[in-house]
């Protein structure tokens, strides 16, 4: 038996369905997930010593790649002081005046251990702030998996068919109000249906957790206009944008301020880390300072956040942005030129270093889950890259992330790899 099976056997006996969070099950694209034992700069190590160049990149944690040199030693050191007080440090206050140096809209930050717990305390702080219930949020985007953001939700949620949760009370989700992805009519007319109770508008500023979807360049100003028409926060979801599409977030790279701003990923190195923060007469009213409660043994974890320190510091050393856009148009043309060869229907969605490989012939600009993407052909690319040895995120509704690590060579061995799997679907892709 491979290894990979035997684990997997393994882990369905202890674990539900194998896996510790839903999206790596490979549910998505069938087979036996694949266990993986190390990590070092684009290529990833499984357990039976298979090499792969990974575009999944601890969905999208990793700027520059695994067990990246300067973090290791910063976690190193952290870790021999100790891995957690639960009492204020000095770093926590190093992470919190970057991130808000860096973010525009950003003047206070309180850190948290994920981005589901940073969206959750930003639209309790939203509810607060304004006295209103209402959130409305977009179908496909995922946001975390509070209970009243499991409506219509993106990501791993999406992948497996389970878009509403049972266990989640109708009452919870009533004040929920969900809009098509890049409508701004569609959002005018909700904010307007639900006016008086409007507390939040909250966006993916670049929907990135059902494939990549980039904003049409009104739709994000047109939601900050509607949030201020009706006393409501603009909340900007920039767990997976935040530090990847320019250093202050999508918000610097599309110049469209949010009232509030969740972030995850980046921030904490591959560790866990997630922060809100926002205007400082907004978060304010978060305890202790004020009423709104928000707590956590492990946040601002000092190994966790030694991490996060050394990635924005390399950051701010090396200024990536272009490099990384630059891989990633690379990557792009050649996969676009390659289905062109082949004659495989195929649109690739990118920004900055985030891509998705839609397999449909007409453009992704709204989220549309029967039409944009043919599962079935996704999944028999997914397998060919996988024998190739490039580890994609396993599901079609998801980003694929590019890293400082991919090198010239990675690149071409993706593309190579990308035109063996273009034509083994030759002439079944219709
Ligand atoms: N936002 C990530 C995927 N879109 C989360 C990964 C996970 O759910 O495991």
């Amino acid at each position: 038996m491979d290894i990979n099976k035997e684990l997997y056997t393994e882990a369905l006996k202890y674990i539900p369905g194998g896996v510790n969070s839903p999206v790596r099950s490979f549910q998505g694209v069938g087979g036996t997930p694949v266990f993986f034992k190390s990590g070092a700069g684009s290529h990833l190590f499984a357990e039976d010593d298979t090499e792969y160049i990974d575009y999944c990149q601890s969905w999208g944690a990793l700027l520059f790649g695994h067990a990246y040199s300067p973090v290791v030693k910063a976690v190193k050191k952290a870790v021999e002081k100790g891995t957690s007080f639960g009492a204020a440090t000095r770093n926590e206050v190093d992470l919190a005046r970057m991130i808000v140096e860096a973010v525009p809209s950003v003047e206070q930050v309180r850190l948290t251990c994920s981005g589901t717990e940073a969206v959750m305390s930003a639209v309790r702080l939203a509810r607060a702030y304004t006295g209103k219930n209402t959130i409305i949020k977009f179908a496909g985007s995922y946001h975390g998996h509070c209970d009243y953001m499991l409506v219509q939700a993106g990501s791993g949620a999406m992948t497996l068919g389970i878009p509403d949760c049972p266990g989640v009370p109708e009452s919870f989700t009533q004040h929920t109000v969900i809009v098509p992805y890049n409508d701004a009519d569609a959002l005018n007319a909700a904010a307007e249906a639900y006016s008086g109770d409007l507390a939040a508008i909250i966006l993916e500023p670049v929907a990135a957790n059902c494939g990549v979807i980039v904003p049409d360049t009104s739709f994000l100003s047109a939601a900050r206009t509607c949030a201020d028409t009706h006393d409501a926060l603009l909340i900007f979801d920039e767990v997976i944008t935040g530090f990847r599409l320019a250093y202050g977030g999508a918000q610097e790279y599309f110049g469209v301020m949010p009232d509030l701003t969740c972030m995850g990923k980046i921030i904490g190195g591959g560790l866990p880390v997630g922060a809100f923060g926002g205007k400082e007469d907004i978060m304010s009213m978060i305890a202790p300072a004020g009423p709104v409660y928000q707590a956590g043994t492990l946040s601002g974890n000092p190994v966790a956040v030694s991490a996060g320190l050394a990635v924005l510091r390399c950051i701010q050393d090396t200024n990536p942005y272009t490099a990384l856009a630059e891989k990633t148009a690379l990557l792009r043309t050649a996969i676009q030129d390659a289905a062109w060869e082949y004659g495989i229907p195929i649109v690739v969605n990118s920004i900055a270093s985030l891509f998705t490989l839609f397999f449909t012939d007409e453009p992704v600009e709204r989220f549309c889950p029967d039409t944009m993407q043919n599962t079935l052909l996704f999944s028999r690319f997914f397998h060919t890259m996988l024998e190739e040895g490039i580890y994609l995120p396993p599901s079609g509704f998801e980003a694929q992330f590019v890293s400082m690590a991919h090198t010239d060579y990675d690149i071409e061995r993706t593309v190579q790899a990308v035109k063996s799997a273009f034509s083994s679907l030759h002439g079944t892709a219709a």
